[in-house]
């Protein structure tokens, strides 16, 4: 942990209700872990945890969320920026919908370029529908202060989560909070983890099944305190490597270059990524591109992945501990998004109607769209990236799949409606 802000809500975030007396203990025996009671235990408290957890919430559904991370770390980590109209509404149904309605740039396109090159998809003209760009940090942000609003337990800094008895109806997990052992005692256990968390490999082996590719780079990302290059999100197929301009907000931009894995973001100085960066791009829009120091610099790898079945007994995978998409297509946190509606909705029928079919299909329901999300985005990653073992033959059916879709009209609608967000 660390001092300052994650201190005092360390102090916040200590249980509060449903904690089970203590017996009173003699000197020597072994020391029992205290014990916390819930409904619904989430693992993870990012965006997938915490948007479960204020939509569980709002159906008079008790949950407690266990995150590894500070408060701090969480909303350092610099992610996602394009929200799908689905995950808006859920913030809405959340209730933390004010400000992304505000403050989200609304945008109707996007510019794909090639060759020194540009056309424009046009979201309105073909799905009558926009992106709102606002970034994962301030959904996060969001869902926090409703979460201290209503005095929402989380533990902050657990240790040595383990899940158990997932296959019975009284399902608990075991931590470490602060050096004390705990138990969570529960009814159903959310695995909001992400990709390295716990809750997947809770899945038996001989049940699990895992489909992965991995992608031979990563993606070099830079945040600036300067105005972004265009109103719009430009994806660049460029010889030396692919692009993306994206933004925050007005006066807030984040760029993206292909890079290779060995490569460190440390290794990169600011003008390094500015110089490469112009390269990259059409001239229109490198002579314009307003360079300045970065606020942050990292570099993520790309996967595809997808577990299969996401459920098992009492736990439920949702978002990244689930399913990986390489952020081409601006996927990740949307399709987390769609889980999180699945499950908030299987778990609401169970409550108020005994109904056990929805929370039964939760997988088989998040898996249909899943997979189709993770076609675009590997499509999308095909499409504008340069691959190391990439021919010249395949080079020319990536320059003949970029003139189609300037041409026509069905593969630009096609390519918007994923874009968009696909329905749920
Ligand atoms: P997260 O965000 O990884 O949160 C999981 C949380 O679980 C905690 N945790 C544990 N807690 C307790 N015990 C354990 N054993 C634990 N192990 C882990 C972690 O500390 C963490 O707080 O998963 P979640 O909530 O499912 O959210 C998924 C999204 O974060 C992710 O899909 C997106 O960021 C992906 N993504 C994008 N998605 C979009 O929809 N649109 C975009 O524009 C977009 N851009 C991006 C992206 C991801 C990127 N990177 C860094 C891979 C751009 C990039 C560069
Ligand atoms: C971002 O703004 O971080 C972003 C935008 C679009 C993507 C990926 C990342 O496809």
């Amino acid at each position: 942990m660390t001092g300052g802000a994650d201190e005092r809500a360390s102090a916040r975030e200590a249980p509060k209700t449903k904690t089970r007396a203590q017996p009173e203990r003699q000197p020597c025996e072994p020391v029992a872990p205290m014990k916390v009671l819930t409904q619904v235990a989430i693992i993870g408290g990012g965006p997938s945890g915490l948007l479960l957890s204020q939509l569980l919430h709002n159906a008079g559904i008790d949950t407690v969320i266990l995150e590894r991370q500070s408060r701090v770390h969480v909303l350092s980590r610099i992610r996602a920026g394009v929200l799908e109209q689905g995950l808006v509404a859920l913030m809405e149904e959340a209730g933390v919908g004010d400000r992304v309605r505000t403050e989200g740039l609304l945008h109707d396109g996007t510019i794909l370029a090639y060759d020194n090159d540009q056309f424009r998809i046009d979201f309105s003209a073909h799905v009558d529908q926009p992106v709102v760009v606002y970034g994962q940090t301030e959904v996060t942000r969001d869902l926090y202060a409703s979460l201290d609003a209503r005095a929402g337990r989380i533990f902050h800094g657990v240790e040595d989560v383990t899940l158990h008895d997932l296959d019975s109806d009284a399902p608990f997990v075991a931590f470490s909070h602060e050096g004390q052992e705990k138990r969570l005692d529960c009814e159903f256990v959310a695995g909001c983890d992400g990709f390295h968390g716990v809750s997947r490999k809770a899945i038996p082996p001989s049940v699990r099944r895992e489909y992965e590719k991995v992608y031979p780079f990563g993606w070099l990302g830079l945040l600036s305190e300067t105005p972004p290059v265009h109103e719009e999100l430009i994806y660049a197929n460029s010889e030396r490597g692919f692009a993306l301009c994206s933004m925050r907000s007005p006066t807030l931009s984040r760029y993206y270059v292909q890079c290779n894995l060995d490569e460190t973001a440390e290794s990169w100085s600011d003008d390094a990524f500015w110089d490469e960066l112009r390269r990259r791009l059409p001239d229109a829009y490198s002579e314009c591109l307003q360079t300045g120091p970065s606020v942050e610099k990292s570099i993520a790898p790309l996967r595809s992945f997808v577990c299969e079945p996401m459920q098992w007994g009492r736990l439920f995978l949702c978002g990244d501990a689930a399913h990986i998409v390489p952020p081409t297509g601006a996927k990740g946190l949307n399709s987390a998004a769609s889980d999180v509606h699945y499950l908030n909705q299987g778990l609401r029928a169970w409550y108020s109607e005994g109904d056990r079919e929805a929370i039964a299909r939760y997988s088989e329901r998040a898996l249909a769209r899943v997979w189709k999300v993770e076609r675009f985005s590997w499509w999308m990653t095909s499409l504008l990236h340069r691959f190391p073992d990439q021919s010249e033959f395949d080079l020319k059916m990536q320059r003949a799949e970029l003139a189609f879709l300037r041409e026509d009209s069905a593969a630009q609608e096609a390519l918007a409606r994923n874009y968009v967000g696909l329905p749920y």
